[in-house]
């Protein structure tokens, strides 16, 4: 198999010449001499569809250590991650290695057990998406804003400006918190393609962007009206809350036919951290009122000459919004212990099993 890089150009590919690959990227394609470029553009429970070129789409094997029930997530490809095929003994494609990830959108997977559950790799631009209708929630976005605050560059889209349903003040609150933050935003109807191109000036050759936000808020509608065509399965709200339907089931990576792509994304019903998230630019405001406290471990209860309560009693910082950072803070917190107890209990599984393998292989050298 061989790479044909004017085609993987169409796909987001980052470099506009093939000998203008970061080091560790050549380095693996060095050790996998006769394999083809892919990006991964489904992921499916069953296996990965992956993308040599704008039309040339195929199922394909996993590496078999990625079937491993113990492969922790984050080592496994997920969408948007450019991978290695070989076609291997007449089977079809496989994919044999992984080029090292530039970044990665990712969140706690739902349950007890600590797991992380990526959404998408090597983005550039992430498209927040917020409905402004009864589904509008400011806390959601700040815990959005959260999630994706190691991505490169973010912009917020309202969509339903055309029925909006959100109070002008309630409005006006976030897109200054949003402006104070260096965050752009554009409100919007997702159906109308005039207005949906200010999007344009986002997505450049080489670039992909992802679509995050909750089910309904019309990131399949945007991605319909960015191609001009309806790709997408949509579905009406409820009418009584304004919540989606979860209509969009899996992600997916669509070239836009300039070089740029775009990644649709069920919504998510859960936002958890994974305790590498920081708070720093979402609450800058936040952070940087607590600098000022008088004792530096300030837990802004009772301390005197507390900042924080100072700003909150003068009602220059909403109590709604504090309420949400020590909310969120906390969260990232435990989600830290839960990582570090994970890496101790491997660390531990390590020490167990070398001995055992050291008897083992002293015991067939005799
Ligand atoms: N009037 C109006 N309707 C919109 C707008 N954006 C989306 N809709 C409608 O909202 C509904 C939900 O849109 P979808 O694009 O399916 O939402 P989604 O974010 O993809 O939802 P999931 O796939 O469930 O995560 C559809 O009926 C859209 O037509 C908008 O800006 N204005
Ligand atoms: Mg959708
Ligand atoms: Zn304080």
């Amino acid at each position: 198999m061989s790479t044909d890089y004017a085609a993987l150009r169409t796909m987001g590919w980052p470099a506009a010449r093939p000998d203008q690959l970061p080091a560790d990227w050549t380095a693996v394609l060095q050790d996998h001499p006769d394999t083809a470029i892919g990006r991964v553009v489904e992921q499916h429970r069953s296996g990965y569809v992956v993308a040599t070129g704008p039309d040339e789409t195929a199922a394909v094997d996993s590496l078999p250590d990625w079937q491993k029930p113990r492969c922790p997530p984050e080592q496994r490809a997920c969408v948007g991650d450019w991978v290695l095929l070989k076609v291997l003994d007449l089977h079809r494609p496989q994919i044999v290695a992984m080029l090292p990830r530039r970044n990665v959108i990712k969140r706690a997977a739902a349950g007890e057990h600590f797991k992380q559950q990526l959404i998408a790799a090597n983005i550039d631009v992430v498209f927040v998406v917020v409905g402004l209708d009864l589904d509008f929630n400011a806390r959601r976005l700040e815990r959005y804003l959260m999630l994706v605050g190691a991505a490169d560059r973010i912009v917020v889209l309202f969509t339903k400006a055309d029925k909006q349903q959100v109070a002008a003040d309630v409005f006006a609150t976030v897109q200054q918190q949003l402006e104070s933050q260096g965050i752009s935003w554009h409100a919007l109807n997702a159906k109308d393609s005039t207005a949906v191109s200010v999007m344009s000036q986002y997505l450049h050759e080489g670039i992909t962007a992802v679509l995050v936000g909750s089910s309904g808020v019309g990131k399949s509608t945007l991605t319909n009206a960015l191609i001009g065509e309806q790709r997408m399965r949509t579905n009406e709200v409820r009418s009584h809350d304004s919540r989606g339907k979860h209509t969009t089931t899996y992600r997916h990576l669509i070239p836009l036919g300039n070089g740029a792509c775009l990644i649709d994304t069920p919504g998510m019903r859960e936002l958890k951290p994974t305790g590498d998230e920081e708070l720093g630019t979402t609450f800058d405001d936040v952070e940087s009122l607590a600098a000022q406290c008088k004792f530096r471990d300030c837990r802004h209860v009772a301390e005197p000459g507390c900042a924080i309560r100072a700003a909150l009693e003068r009602g220059e910082l909403d109590p709604a919004r504090m309420e949400n950072y020590r909310k969120l803070q906390g969260e990232i917190r435990r989600a830290q212990d839960q990582q570090a107890v994970r890496l101790e209990q491997q660390a531990q599984a390590k020490v167990l099993t070398k001995p055992v393998n050291k008897r083992q292989k002293s015991k067939y050298e005799r």
